[in-house]
């Protein structure tokens, strides 16, 4: 009797990377809000506001990219172009002083959190003027003083810390809240199972959430992880969410009202938001592992091309006024090329300066 053939555990991909002639679409983005700004309360300022911070990520970005190719500086350079509504609309979302903790796709998020083009620039340039003294880079932007927290490497590793920032607001009472972003390669990672499990059991206010982008490196999220994303709270009896990452309205509809509820009942959630990113997973990604004609699917969907028909549309501002911002925002990224290559790199001692948390508490004991 023939034996009978073994199923094929992956869908093969065609060497030229064209996926059998197929569009394979790695996530489904649900729809966006019907809501207009006035409907979500936002103000034509706030509006503006968005557009004029995803637009800084993403020129940063490009220009950051720029100048590795041009070999000014190395390491590795993640870029988060593409899923700019997600930062946008979540810092839009939270009080000012609520946590944010993420993984290495970390520029955008720091630079709505308010580090500077320069700081950032510098950072990647790894120059004692960059956000982390030029000690972190690409991976390890960070501003603790605006409850930024960077910023970590090892896939899942900071989500217990995420839990940890949720605790302590818990703990002094103050009324914040944590957030704890991390990307689809990350939920089956152990430290986020054991962090849901202790977070529910101790009715920690964090919001636990996938930036769910299609692809772990080359591998689409279908193809490494079984079910949806945002099924994985069921086994811990945690709240959840699923919604569109390339609209930063639904983003910020959703996270205020998820943020509202964490803070008022004091219970953790879990959401998956569904974006994409355009580039590769870092500088040196052939990208085999998807279609032209996918990515260009996804484009259609431009979170800021989108904001920016709105805003026009709308009337919220001119053209115009959309023109000058964007040609600011380029002056910016172009001066703080200049500011991280004029700048010094660290002294010597730098190297043994910021090695242990509460340096300062020891000084105070000697
Ligand atoms: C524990 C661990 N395993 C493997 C790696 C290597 N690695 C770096 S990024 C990455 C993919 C993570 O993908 P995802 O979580 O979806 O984040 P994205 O890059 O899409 O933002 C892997 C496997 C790592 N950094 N840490
Ligand atoms: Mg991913």
């Amino acid at each position: 009797m023939a034996k009978k053939q073994k199923e094929a555990i992956f869908t093969p991909i065609g060497n030229d990377g064209s996926n059998n002639g197929k569009i394979e679409k790695s996530v489904d983005l649900p729809k966006p809000t019907k809501k207009s700004h006035k409907d979500l309360g936002l103000s034509d300022k706030d509006v503006v506001g968005m557009f004029e911070q995803m637009q800084l990520q993403r020129r940063f970005e490009e220009r950051a990219m720029q100048m590795y190719q041009k070999g000014k500086f190395g390491g590795f350079l993640h870029l988060y172009i593409g899923q700019e509504a997600v930062s946008t609309g979540t810092v839009f979302a939270l009080n000012d002083d609520d946590d944010i903790i993420t993984a290495y796709r970390d520029h955008g998020w720091g630079l709505c959190r308010g580090i500077s083009a320069n700081e950032g620039m510098a950072e990647l340039y790894g120059k004692a003027t960059g956000c982390s003294k030029g000690k972190g880079g690409s991976m390890h932007f960070a501003k603790t003083e605006n409850h930024f927290w960077g910023g970590y490497g090892i896939v899942g590793g900071h989500i217990p810390i995420g839990g940890g920032l949720a605790f302590a607001n818990k703990y002094q009472d103050n009324g914040r809240i944590a957030t704890c972003f991390f990307g689809d390669g990350a939920v089956d990672q152990g430290a986020l199972h054991e962090t849901l499990n202790m977070s529910q059991l101790w009715k920690l206010p964090c919001v636990y959430v996938v930036e769910n982008n299609g692809y772990s490196m080359g591998t689409a999220a279908h193809r490494h992880t079984v079910n949806e994303i945002h099924e994985r709270s069921k086994g811990y009896g945690m709240k959840s969410a699923v919604f569109n990452g390339m609209d930063v309205f639904t983003v910020y509809e959703n996270m205020k009202k998820i943020a509202e509820e964490v803070r008022k009942d004091s219970m953790p959630w879990f959401v998956e938001i569904r974006t994409y990113r355009y580039r590769g997973h870092s500088m040196s990604d052939p990208q085999k592992y998807r279609t032209k004609e996918e990515l260009e699917e996804y484009q259609k969907t431009d979170p800021i091309q989108r904001l920016k028909t709105y805003i026009i549309d709308n009337k919220v501002a001119t053209k115009k006024k959309i023109e000058e911002i964007e040609e600011k925002i380029e002056q910016s990224v172009l001066d703080s090329i200049d500011f991280a290559e004029e700048s010094p790199f660290p002294d010597d001692e730098a190297l043994f300066e910021d090695m242990y948390a509460g340096e300062q508490f020891f000084h105070d004991k000697k």
